[in-house]
């Protein structure tokens, strides 16, 4: 078996494969809220921080850990997983004294892992990716190193608030004592991936792409974008590596206390949006994943490192080889259901009736899909723009979607690549009109897939491939769309949305 572990914000998945049977042999997660109460954290991070912050417990993680490990050792045999690999929420950042790798090296299975690792942490509370606080910091880096396109260039993204590097610089800036003595700065999922190897490990290229500090030609730290950011950076950080790699056997500690095998190996981890181009089966350039959440995101399999002239995309390492993009637009559900709330329609009817009934008016009705300030493209919007007068609900929900599809489309395509196949997840994919709609906007076929916690399965895949398996093969196996759920772009289409893309466009242009 093989172990694949998500640490997100707000709980720690595992999932457990067998790949000669070709199935998931169980699931399990720890939730930060209702599962440790005393962190006073229920969504994960500490709530009511000011001037942008969002950080969450770093000891909550490690607590978690063991919760885990404990349910997942009684439920299960924990000595047949030959492997373990993982992911985290990207960004969030761990900082660790000098005692961390001893610490590491010497964990007692009569103790736990927060007591013996806490008195390593040189912060207290870890940054992670909701944090909008560095906005001076992520000007100063990009002054330093040439201006925004140079940064993007380097790193794949232009300064980020929630990146990693401009966090870091707060750090030395609002506390360089504290700077001074961190031996070792960590991202979520290479600390915890460290936490299981009993000593450190690197940051992988996909998470480590997350950071403004990798530079994406060379695949190692970028000496400027390190100097720019704080003095002596790259003391603090090892060499990152691809997600495959293997670091070494699992620590005594997990052996003795929870019965893994000795020979159990642990493999890096990555960030969980790489992880999730694995467990979605989109690993390789041609497939998109469009996930619609609370923000849409898309992402996808890119052969180069090509970067968004824009800024608003962002390029990582993909856990198979070459990289992948990922593009978030912040009103997703958000502007969804602020629409649904003001028509009084229920979702059901959105699809039954809606995009149905209206398909002949297909490109008619644009509308620019943003309630609130957009960060693809990046505008503070103050709310949606109609083309054309209609007052008919049907046609307004139309609009909408294919306002956000479009917009989708069109910030997407400096990568360069043709998309052939499209997997959509999230809680709005199940609903056949939205995702008729996709493939026909996109001209691709588009396909729903039943995984629950794609970022783990990937994670599992991962650790399944460094262990020799063929990836390609276990995704054909483990990611397989759901039988029936997969529908055909309708061709006549085609030049519509090409014609409505354009009027997209200008209508855009004129409203920033
Ligand atoms: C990606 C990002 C989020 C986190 C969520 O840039 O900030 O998707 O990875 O866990």
């Amino acid at each position: 078996m093989l172990l694949g572990l998500d640490s997100s914000t707000q709980s720690l998945t595992a999932v457990l494969i067998d790949p000669a049977a070709g199935r998931i042999t169980y699931q399990l997660s720890v939730n930060f809220g209702s599962d440790l109460p005393h962190y006073t954290s229920p969504s994960g991070f500490i709530p009511g921080e000011k001037n942008g912050e969002v950080h969450a417990n770093p000891r909550m993680w490690l607590e978690a850990l063991d919760l885990l490990f404990s349910r997942l050792a009684t439920a299960t045999d924990l000595s047949k997983v030959t492997a373990i690999a993982g992911s985290g929420q990207q960004h969030g950042s761990v900082y660790l004294d000098a005692t961390f790798d001893r610490r590491l090296a010497g964990l007692d299975p009569a103790s736990d892992l927060v007591t013996q690792l806490s008195p390593a942490l040189t912060r207290a509370t870890s940054p992670i990716w909701m944090d909008t606080s560095t906005g001076s910091q992520c000007a100063e880096i990009t002054t330093a190193v040439g201006g925004p396109a140079e940064v993007c260039r380097r790193s794949g993204s232009i300064t980020i608030e929630r990146f990693t590097g401009p966090q870091i610089r707060r750090f030395y800036q609002t506390d360089p004592a504290a700077y001074q003595r961190t031996q070792c700065i960590h991202l979520v999922s290479s600390f915890l991936a460290s936490v299981l190897a009993g000593k450190s490990v690197p940051i992988d290229f996909g998470d480590g792409a997350g950071m403004n500090l990798l530079n994406l030609a060379q695949l190692d730290w970028d000496a400027d974008l390190l100097n720019a950011t704080a003095p002596n950076l790259g003391d603090k950080l090892l060499t990152p590596a691809a997600a495959t790699t293997v670091q070494g056997n699992i620590a005594t500690y997990f052996v003795e206390k929870y019965g893994f095998s000795k020979t159990c190996r642990s493999a890096l981890f990555t960030g969980d949006n790489p992880a999730s181009l694995v467990g979605m089966g989109a690993t390789t350039p041609g497939n998109v994943v469009i996930s619609l959440g609370t923000s849409d995101t898309f992402f996808a399999a890119m052969p180069g490192p090509k970067t968004d002239p824009n800024g608003y995309g962002h390029v990582f390492g993909n856990p198979a080889g070459g990289f992948m993009s990922l593009i978030c637009f912040r009103n997703g559900s958000l502007a969804r259901e602020a629409l649904r709330d003001q028509l009084g329609l229920d979702w059901s009817a959105f699809d039954r009736d809606a995009l149905a009934q209206t398909r002949t008016e297909a490109g008619a009705n644009l509308m620019l899909p943003f309630f609130g300030p957009e960060i693809t493209p990046r505008h503070d919007f103050t709310g949606p723009v109609m083309l054309g007068s209609t007052t008919d609900p049907a046609l307004q929900v139309r609009a909408l979607l294919e306002g956000q599809f479009l917009n989708m489309r069109l910030h997407s395509q400096w990568m360069g690549v043709k998309t052939e196949r499209i997997r959509l997840t999230g809680g709005a994919a199940k609903n056949d009109g939205i995702a008729q709609l996709v493939a026909d906007i996109f001209q691709a076929p588009v396909e729903r897939l039943d995984v629950i916690n794609s970022a783990a399965l990937g994670a599992a895949l991962i650790a399944a491939a460094a262990e020799g398996h063929d990836l390609a093969e276990l995704q054909e196996t483990f990611c397989k769309a759901e039988p029936g759920s997969s529908l055909q772009p309708d061709p006549a289409l085609a030049h519509i949305y090409d014609d409505a893309l354009a009027r997209f466009q200008t209508l855009l242009d004129a409203h920033r």
